[in-house]
């Protein structure tokens, strides 16, 4: 009975020591799991913020018949910016960057030239990367199509000037 009881003494202490080592295993991999998880965040956030910083000063503008997309732009006041059109319609459009306070009304027509601050035309099918100087004053900015009837057919967006 003595000697029984011993041995089942001796096989508890394996066991727990056993069980003591798996815990200590499990500890380690959760922690590891955890500073995965951590450099993964870090990196993460990094990356957003590398992005919306480095994106500020070039603008991706997809042209459609009949659309830019995106219709909303942000860029920083007074940088050179760099715009990458990507035409994919049909028909010639432009990029028509408005001044400050002036909107071209229902229609971009003779009237509407003078306001013009910066504009490009570009052909069907033809993708252009361009390069201009945003203007120094913060706010909004109309961008239109200046072509017959785009306008009216939904060719508007807004730039905004940070
Ligand atoms: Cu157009």
């Amino acid at each position: 009975m003595a000697r029984g009881a011993a041995q089942g003494d001796m096989q508890e202490v394996k066991l727990r020591q056993v069980n003591k080592q798996f815990t200590v295993l499990q500890i380690q991999k959760h922690t590891m799991k955890n500073k995965l998880a951590l450099t993964c965040l870090l990196l993460m956030l990094c990356l957003s913020a590398c992005v919306q910083s480095g994106s500020s000063n070039k603008l991706n503008v997809e042209m459609t018949d009949f659309a830019f997309t995106p219709s909303q732009l942000t860029i920083p006041a007074g940088r050179e910016i760099t715009l990458h059109i990507i035409h994919k319609g049909l028909v010639e459009h432009d990029f028509i960057i408005m001044k400050l306070n002036t909107n071209v009304g229902l229609h971009f027509n003779a009237e509407d030239q003078p306001n013009v601050y910066w504009q490009i035309k570009v052909q069907a099918g033809d993708s252009q990367t361009v390069t201009f100087t945003a203007p120094d004053q913060p706010g909004m900015y109309q961008i239109v199509c200046g072509m017959a009837g785009h306008v009216e057919s939904g060719m508007v967006g807004t730039l905004e000037v940070k």
